[in-house]
């Protein structure tokens, strides 16, 4: 520790604590432009100077830079230090357009706050303005640049670099001509810039703002409601910018998993839908095969008859629900309830039943639990190497991108097995571009490097787990250069990355849809576990087994028991103790069979064994696989009621349609990848006679005859508590208070866990499963002779109902297109940006080529964002045995110019 004065105030800090951290503790504020919390000080703007007594330099310093010494005397006042802060607010204005009347910034300004402050009204320089290169840059669509207003403080080039992992603006010329602006002058649209608008959010003046800000308000006029991003499971938290009861823009949070970033989506993409004008506003009733306006009662009494009458001829299980991923825990465990207690059934099931289920049932069947192992901080901050798996963080969970970014400039190293060239693969060590469907091979060849060259953790393997001699017998198959053949990589680069992996201290798998979405994904799953366990990386910090998650809240969807085997918390419904206890709790006898799985209902619909679906908030004639099987599944049904803020592809399918209420009208809960559970908060309240979804439920379920008391979303958390030990002492007080829980929370003293299976595995030993690799179910051949990949961009989001009404996102990338390797195009005759068309089994779509080398020869990959061109049209409807989750990552296709 280090005895020192400040401002007559004797302290004692830390070795190392700069001067300026030290008067925060003080409570004494220090004005700076440049410096920012999470980076390494600037010193460049000098505002924060400081006079130490017989100091060097003339006692001046940075106290940004400056690290307290023993004994020191330090004024943050003095009469020099003013005087020296009044100078640089003199010479930054003597370089500035003074329009603060119509500045964006007016009211939020530093630069006017400190100039107002130290009583500085106009320089006193009366030449210096920058000359030249002042014009506007407003190319990219969501914020505009105005050179005039810059103080060139370099935060937002220090943003972009060292958080954002960018590397987009720089300082250009030199002198009076100096200016920020992205690489080689290029206007902002043109360059690398993925339009986060971290920089702007982190700019202290005008220079950089959002056209938003620009037009529709300052920052007085705005109240800030936290919340956290509806988009992808990250979990960003944000600020909502409401000014009369319309939310008019977004500003980061610094919550655990963002640590104040977000990305496109969360500050630019999440609150114009809310106030979109084709927003579902009242209930909606199919007669003579058109929609009409209903009243709540009319709608709902239909809803109750209609459900009833097919539960009383067909059975319970005539009937189903999809829950909505999108909506928040309190949404969600009512909707099942309502399933379960009100329509007698479990046929309830969620979307990740496409996305991540051979997640929740491999790691359940082999660690106990579903769930990431590990917290993003965890694997990001501290780590030796990333083993990436088909997973595409920077766009499809760019914040933890940005992370892994981060984490590759402090050193740590990245392996990616990916097929296509994703924007990792620049800074990855080894980048093996796997076949699609392969990723068992290729992890059995893993192990069987690493149980061949003795670089397995023996002692973990004795005491921790089971069935390891299984797999050391099935691995002997899967040589390098076998599996090198099977996955179309380099055996080399499997023994090299086995090696760095095994002996890596701190190396987390993370991986994605690009193991799961096959007809072995579950199997696929469990081939990695086997691989970290047989290092012996799970239970550990910077290690363990990272499925991100997809959907805002599709962590808690299957937390909340909407799924046909589960109770909330993951309670099975196959166990007769754990029934009794929820047939106390609600009242009511519960149904023992299994209920359905989504991938199954549709299919039964056919054969006309499902008679009656709830669907609340999916659209699965966008995002299920074969369109066409979607919508005959859809037409067989005698009755469908969709709950959702528009009118989508499967709403028009409806007998009724509800309208419920987004994330920004109600309160709740949202649980990230990390198992973090966060709130919601309602911010706007909006004209039409939208509804809390919960509420609906509530009624639905009265008029079947299971009366129960509407709750509150935070009366609601209280009940799921009471349930379901995993969160048992999770409440909106503690939220509130500020408290960030991670389940499983069993009780109010307990602090939530923060990593996984630590000395003991969930389902007590780890299990090594078995498994062999079998080919995906539709492979090139003559006719269809390409093997299409489908999957994600940044700038939309699954079927766009919220990005697709964000214009600007639009303008960046307004339709459907198809990457294909440069070779093949050739070949083919297609240039780059040409139509073609793309054909499968299933059917036929027109898109745009993208021509490059991101695709290997003879793979090509599209995304489903757009209904136009819906790649879902073609995709391949076969399903893994174990959690029957869609083969969306292959299947056969071929394309030609249109
Ligand atoms: N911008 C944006 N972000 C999103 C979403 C969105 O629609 N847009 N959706 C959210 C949702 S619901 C989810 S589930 C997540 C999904 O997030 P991700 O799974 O990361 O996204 P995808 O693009 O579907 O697939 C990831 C990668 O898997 C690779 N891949 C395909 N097949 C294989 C294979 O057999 N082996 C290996 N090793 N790799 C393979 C693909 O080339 C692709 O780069 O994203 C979430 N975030
Ligand atoms: N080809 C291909 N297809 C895929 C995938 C792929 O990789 N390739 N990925 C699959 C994956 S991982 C997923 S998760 C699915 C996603 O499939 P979906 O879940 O069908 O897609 P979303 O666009 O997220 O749809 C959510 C709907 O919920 C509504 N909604 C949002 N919030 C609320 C709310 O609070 N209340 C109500 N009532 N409604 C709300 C929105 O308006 C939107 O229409 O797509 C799958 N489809
Ligand atoms: S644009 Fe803003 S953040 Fe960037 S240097 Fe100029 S004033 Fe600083
Ligand atoms: S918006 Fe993001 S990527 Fe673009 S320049 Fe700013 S920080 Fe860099
Ligand atoms: S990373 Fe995900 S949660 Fe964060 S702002 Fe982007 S879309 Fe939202
Ligand atoms: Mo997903």
């Amino acid at each position: 520790m280090i005895e020192l004065e400040i401002d007559g105030h004797a302290i004692s800090v830390q070795k190392g604590t700069t001067i300026l951290e030290a008067c925060k503790t003080l409570d004494i504020e220090i004005p700076t432009l440049c410096h920012m919390k999470e980076l390494a000080p600037d010193g460049s703007c000098r505002m924060c100077v400081v006079e130490i007594e017989g100091g060097r330099k003339g006692g001046l310093v940075p106290s940004c830079s400056e690290h307290c010494a023993p004994g020191m005397k330090v004024s943050t006042r003095s009469e020099r230090v003013v005087e020296s802060r009044r100078f640089i607010l003199d010479l930054l204005l003597s370089n500035h357009v003074l329009s603060c009347f119509d500045c964006a910034s007016n009211g939020e300004c530093r630069l006017q706050d400190y100039c107002l402050e130290y009583g500085v009204e106009k320089t006193s320089f009366p030449y210096g303005k920058r000359v030249g290169t002042n014009e506007v840059d407003s190319s990219n669509p969501f914020f505009s640049f105005h050179p005039e207003k810059c103080i060139m403080c370099r935060r937002c080039t220090r943003v972009c670099q060292q958080l954002q992992g960018r590397d987009v603006i720089s300082i250009s010329n030199r002198g009076f001509d100096a200016r920020m602006s992205p690489s080689y002058q290029l206007p902002w649209r043109e360059s690398m810039c993925e339009s986060c608008g971290n920089c702007v959010s982190n700019c202290p003046t005008g220079a950089l703002s959002s056209k938003d800000q620009q037009r529709h308000y300052r920052a007085w006029e705005v109240k800030k409601v936290r919340t956290t991003c509806p988009h992808c499971a990250t979990g960003c938290q944000m600020d909502l910018l409401v000014k009369n009861n319309r939310i008019v823009g977004v500003d980061p949070a610094d919550g655990p998993s963002n640590r104040g970033l977000l990305c496109v989506k969360g500050k630019f993409g999440s609150y114009k839908f809310i106030h979109s004008g084709d927003r579902l506003t009242h209930p909606l009733i199919k007669r003579d095969g058109k929609f009409e306006k209903a009243s709540w009662d009319e709608a709902l009494d239909l809803i109750a008859s209609r459900f009833t009458e097919i539960r009383k001829k067909y059975g319970a299980d005539a009937n189903a629900g999809f829950s909505c991923s999108r909506a928040p825990n309190e949404d969600n465990y009512i909707f099942q309830k309502m399933m379960r207690a009100a329509f007698g059934t479990n046929n309830v099931d969620n979307c990740a039943r496409v996305c991540h289920s051979a997640s929740v049932h491999g790691l359940a069947t082999t660690l106990g639990s579903g769930a990431m192992t590990n917290p993003i901080r965890d694997i990001t901050e501290d780590v030796d190497l990333i083993l990436l798996i088909g997973s595409n963080p920077t766009e499809a969970h760019p914040v933890v991108g940005t992370q892994i970014r981060q984490a590759i400039r402090r050193g740590t190293q990245i392996i990616v097995v990916d097929p296509r060239k994703i924007d990792l693969v620049k800074d990855a060590v080894i980048h093996m571009p796997i076949k699609a469907g392969t990723n068992i091979a290729f992890a059995n060849a893993m192990i069987h490097v690493i149980l061949g060259e003795g670089l397995a953790d023996m002692d973990y393997i004795r005491e921790r787990t089971e069935g390891y001699e299984e797999l050391a017998e099935i691995v002997k198959d899967y040589t390098p250069e076998k599996v090198a053949e099977i996955c179309h990589i380099d055996a080399e680069d499997i023994r090299k990355a086995a090696r760095m992996y095994a002996r890596a201290k701190k190396a987390p798998i993370i991986y994605c849809l690009g193991v799961t979405e096959h007809s072995t994904g579950t199997e696929g799953v469990m081939s990695l576990s086997n691989l970290a366990m047989v290092v012996g990386k799970i239970g550990k910090s910077g290690c363990g087994i990272n499925p991100l998650r997809g959907q805002n809240n599709v962590q808690g969807a299957c937390d909340m028991g909407c799924m046909p085997y589960d109770f909330p918390g993951y309670q099975k419904v196959a166990n007769k103790e754990v029934r009794e206890k929820f047939e106390r709790a609600w009242g009511v006898p519960l149904s023992e069979t299994t209920g359905l799985m989504s991938t199954q209902v549709l299919p039964e619909a056919i054969e006309g064994k499902i008679k009656g679906l709830y669907i609340f908030g999916e659209d699965p004639m966008v995002t299920d696989p074969d369109t066409g099987h979607v919508a005959k599944s859809l037409e067989s049904l005698d009755f469908l009621v969709v709950q959702e803020l528009f009118m989508t592809e499967t709403a028009q399918y409806a007998d009724v349609i509800l309208p419920g209420t987004s994330y920004g009208e109600k309160e709740g809960t949202f649980s990230n990848t990390e198992r973090r559970v966060q709130r919601v908060r309602k911010a706007v309240t909006l004209e039409g006679e939208m509804r809390l979804d919960t509420d609906i439920f509530y009624d639905v379920m009265n008029r079947m005859g299971y009366s129960c008391e509407k709750k509150t979303a935070a009366e609601i958390m209280d009940e799921i508590a009471s349930v379901t030990p995993a969160f048992g002492g999770i409440s909106f007080e503690r939220l509130d208070r500020g408290e960030t829980l991670q389940w499983p929370c069993l009780d109010k003293e307990s602090k939530g866990t923060y990593i996984m299976h630590v000395g003991k595995f969930s389902r007590g030993l780890g299990y090594f499963y078995p498994a062999k690799y079998r080919p995906s179910k539709e492979l090139p051949d003559n006719e269809y002779p390409f093997m299409m990949v489908t999957g994600r961009m940044l700038y939309h989001y699954n079927t766009r109902a919220m990005t697709g009404r964000t214009e600007g996102l639009n303008e960046i990338c307004g339709d459907s297109y198809i990457e294909i390797n440069q070779g093949d195009a050739a070949m083919l005759g297609i240039r780059d940006g040409d139509k073609v068309k793309v054909s499968s089994r299933r059917g036929e779509i027109e898109s745009r080529a993208v021509v490059g080398d991101k695709m290997m020869p003879s793979e090509v990959f599209m995304t489903f964002h757009f209904a136009d061109g819906n790649v879902n049209k073609i995709t391949n409807f076969v399903i893994d045995d174990i959690a029957r989750i869609p083969e969306y990552k292959v299947c056969a296709v071929s394309v030609k110019r249109a």
